[in-house]
């Protein structure tokens, strides 16, 4: 294992350009559940019956409560020091994106700053009727599901559930954004939900070297460059230069 750590510090080190995609493990240590692990949020619901336009037109008090059950978990964490670390290795680079599945908001509580949502926030909300959007931070979010102040519709959650569409724009800037790196790491992510699981290959196929830090094995990691099973929150911290020593 130390080999490895040793391997991907260099190679981040040596590299001025990082695309970073995480997903849920990278919350982990925060105490917000993954959605497949053994503890995961799929446990008794499948992602169809709460993640999917239909299971909302079919019950939307029901996926309310979920997403109303996870707000009030998210609302309680705070950053681990794996969403620090990353802050601190993009304060280092001259280029660095963060392409997140994640909807907690964690890492911009963090510092990072250039950000990608993939699968959007939790704490936006949409009216499904005039399409009002509105961050809304209430914990619990009161009477559910919530109604539109402007049309009296029903407010959804603002994130990108299985079956919808990622912007065009979002996906366009993420390639790019892998595409002008020279590494990319994934982080705490299955690897199983498209497109994000796709983009690890596609940086291997367009010649950046892939470090992949994550407790168990997924279905790439053998093509990636390092693959670290290790939790994030460890392993992160000893990829930024300490500045006490530097000052
Ligand atoms: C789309 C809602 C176009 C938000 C979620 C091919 C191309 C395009 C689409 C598809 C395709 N094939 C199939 C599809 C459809 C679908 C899909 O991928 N299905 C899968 C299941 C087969 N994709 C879509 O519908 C996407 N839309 O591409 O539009 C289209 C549409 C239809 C048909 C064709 C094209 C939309 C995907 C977004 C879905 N929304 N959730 C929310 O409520 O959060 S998905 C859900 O899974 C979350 O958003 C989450 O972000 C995502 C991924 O999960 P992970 O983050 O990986 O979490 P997981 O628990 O799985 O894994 C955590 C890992 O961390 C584990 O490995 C664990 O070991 C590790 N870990 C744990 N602790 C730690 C740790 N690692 C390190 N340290 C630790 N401490
Ligand atoms: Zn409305």
């Amino acid at each position: 294992m130390q080999e490895k750590i040793l391997e991907a510090k260099n190679i981040i080190e040596e590299s001025p350009s990082l695309a970073v995609l995480t997903g849920a493990g990278i919350s982990a240590e925060s105490g917000i559940p993954t959605f497949r692990g053994s503890d995961g949020l799929w446990k008794n619901y499948s992602p169809q019956q709460l993640a999917s336009p239909n299971a909302f037109k079919k019950d939307p008090k029901l996926v309310w409560e979920w997403y109303d059950w996870r707000r009030q978990i998210i609302d309680k964490a705070t950053p681990n020091p794996g969403h620090t670390a990353l802050a601190r290795i993009e304060a280092e680079k001259e280029k660095f994106t963060l392409i997140t599945q994640n909807i907690d908001g964690l890492h911009q509580k963090a510092g990072s700053q250039n950000i990608i949502q993939l699968h959007g926030s939790i704490w936006e909300i949409k009216c499904t009727e005039c399409g009002t959007t509105e961050t809304n931070y209430e914990v619990p979010i009161g009477a559910l599901p919530p109604v539109c102040n402007n049309c009296s519709g029903i407010m959804r959650p603002g994130t990108v559930w299985f079956g919808e569409i990622i912007p065009m724009s979002i996906i366009d800037k993420t390639i790019l954004s892998i595409e002008e790196s020279e590494v990319m790491i994934i982080i705490g992510t299955s690897g199983v939900v498209e497109p994000a699981a796709s983009m690890g290959l596609m940086a291997k196929q367009s010649g950046k070297k892939v470090i992949e830090i994550n407790l168990e094995q997924t279905p790439n990691s053998s093509l990636y460059d390092v693959f670290i099973q290790a939790k994030s929150g460890e392993t992160l911290p000893l990829f930024y230069k300490i500045d006490e020593i530097y000052n």
